[in-house]
């Protein structure tokens, strides 16, 4: 009978793995495609729809944007920069205006061609970006150097109908994104914003996601067309060996100031044009952070972006006293709660003690407190981390301090570990042969280069083929020292700058 009893359940277990889904079939470092569309569905992340390249973002995704959200939204308004939304459609007429650097982009821009069965007498474009449909008012609400600096951000969603393979977060169809648009009366405040936000955007991939990235200037062929010059923070996928934009801060200089017209008076009276800035960061960010923290068991999630930190879930055994166990579970969320913390409690009857913790590793939360008769009796909790699996018990006396302590321990580790692993993947070269090899070992290559625009070119031509070519991620900042006589890698010319390659996404 009780062998009986204990197969049932057996079956009726399996059967409820198989229909949640729990576990991961592929693994991270065998197959990690699959591994990563599979970790973003069964962690409740994402959800694929009928259209390809567009998903439905679930809760567990959106808490994590809202806390990116809040973040730099208050950081913006400390900077005086205004929320503003505009139009997500945007004429032929306007979006054409800037022809110049609208050519390499059209053929992703959608367009909305009829209303019912009826054709429009003109056709609208969905906004890829909001150029064309700040800057006319740009033009209109600038009139003298007192209008200025003018700083707008919006939140919302755009649209780039993308060919290549769409990639949940990373390549998709529509995101959500903030962009920021500012004017300035003079470079110098443009640039100082520039670094600024970029400085942000470390932030939100280091001390937020806990990514390591590097921060410097995009190359002549790689910066946006339109601008002056792009700055980026780039991060580093080590199973794929691709480096991956993290998000651009652009100075424009005055080239849409020219082509839109945003002229003012400045203080002594005379004509001017203005300096601008734009500035994004996208969903592409959360995409990041799977690839970079996933496991085999799932999502890993950063304590300070998990919107669940701690999850509380309750251990009876044959006869204790569950509703002891239970309501100490609801009492320790409530502690957490009053001390701050995102806690819940998995109290659930229809599921084992087994299967929360496989689900609840599978959705990432990074800190798991199981409450059990022995517990109990110790007044203490069980706590297990979500990076490294350590096991510990913390008396329930010192369960705030403790929680967040290794809290914070789990930020950091999380951090160091992706940063080890990142500058493991660097290779600095200084040839052609060992940046081929380089690269073929799925690094991220520093070079010493001499800047040309057609030799990068060239370095993208001779590494063409099935994998995608080699391309500049950025000059970093933080440049080591470059020795007399250094030769370019591509080009044998004096070389001018340390540069990061490779493939990338
Ligand atoms: C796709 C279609 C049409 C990128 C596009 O980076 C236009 C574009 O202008 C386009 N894809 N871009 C560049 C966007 C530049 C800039 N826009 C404001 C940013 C930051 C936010």
């Amino acid at each position: 009978m009780a062998t009986a009893n204990a197969n049932a359940k057996g079956a009726r277990k399996k059967e409820v793995k198989k229909e949640t889904g729990l576990g991961l079939t592929y693994k991270k470092n065998e197959n990690f495609g699959e591994w990563y569309s599979e970790v973003v569905v069964n962690s409740e992340m994402i959800e694929y729809y009928d259209i390809s390249g567009c998903y439905i973002l679930r809760p567990w995704t959106m808490t994590i944007w809202e806390v990116l959200q809040t973040f730099f939204d208050a950081e913006i308004k400390k900077m005086n920069i205004k929320n503003a939304y505009f139009p997500l459609f945007v004429t032929e007429s306007v979006l054409q205006r800037e022809k110049d650097h609208i050519e390499g982009f059209a053929p992703e821009v959608a367009w909305v061609t009829k209303s019912g069965q009826s054709e429009l007498e003109v056709p609208i474009a969905i906004r890829p970006t909001s150029e064309t449909v700040m800057y006319p008012y740009f033009s209109k609400w600038i009139r003298g150097h007192r209008d200025l600096p003018l700083k707008l951000n919006q939140w919302c969603n755009v649209v780039r109908w993308e060919f290549s393979h769409p990639t949940p977060f990373i390549r998709s169809r529509e995101f959500l994104w903030q962009e920021g648009h500012t004017a300035f009366a003079t470079q110098a405040e443009a640039d100082q914003e520039v670094l600024e936000i970029l400085e942000l955007y470390r932030k939100i991939y280091e001390e937020f996601l806990a990514i390591p990235v590097v921060k410097g200037r995009k190359s002549e062929l790689e910066k946006f067309a339109g601008g002056y010059y792009t700055t980026s923070v780039e991060a580093f996928i080590p199973n794929t060996g691709r480096g991956i934009q993290g998000a651009t801060s652009h100075c424009l200089g005055q080239n849409f100031a020219k082509m839109f017209q945003i002229n003012f008076e400045n203080d002594k009276g005379v004509k001017a044009m203005v300096w601008q800035n734009s500035w994004a960061y996208s969903t592409r960010t959360i995409g990041v952070m799977v690839m970079v923290h996933g496991d085999d068991k799932g999502l890993v999630l950063p304590p300070k972006v998990a919107s669940v930190q701690v999850i509380v879930i309750p251990v009876p055994f044959k006869d204790a006293n569950t509703d002891a166990i239970f309501s100490a579970c609801s009492s320790t969320v409530q502690a957490l709660r009053e001390a701050g913390f995102r806690a819940e409690a998995d109290l659930r009857d229809n599921y084992s003690p087994g299967w929360k913790y496989s689900h609840w590793e599978m959705k990432g939360v990074p800190l798991r407190i199981e409450i059990g008769p022995k517990d109990l009796a110790n007044n203490q909790v069980r706590v297990v981390r979500r990076d490294n699996g350590a096991k510990s018990d913390i008396p329930m006396g010192n369960l705030v301090e403790k929680v967040k302590e290794i809290l914070s321990s789990i930020q950091e580790c999380l951090f160091n570990a992706a940063k080890q692993k990142r500058d493991a993947c660097i290779k600095i070269v200084n040839t052609w042969d060992e940046f081929i090899a380089a690269l073929n070992d799925k690094k991220m290559i520093l070079a010493p280069w001499c800047d040309e625009e057609e030799v990068e070119k060239d370095v993208k031509a001779r590494t063409k083929g099935e994998l995608g070519a080699a391309k500049s991620l950025c000059t970093p900042f933080d440049q080591p020292r470059l020795p007399e006589g250094t030769l370019c890698f591509a080009s044998g010319k004096p070389a001018k700058k340390w540069t990061y390659w490779g493939r990338s996404y």
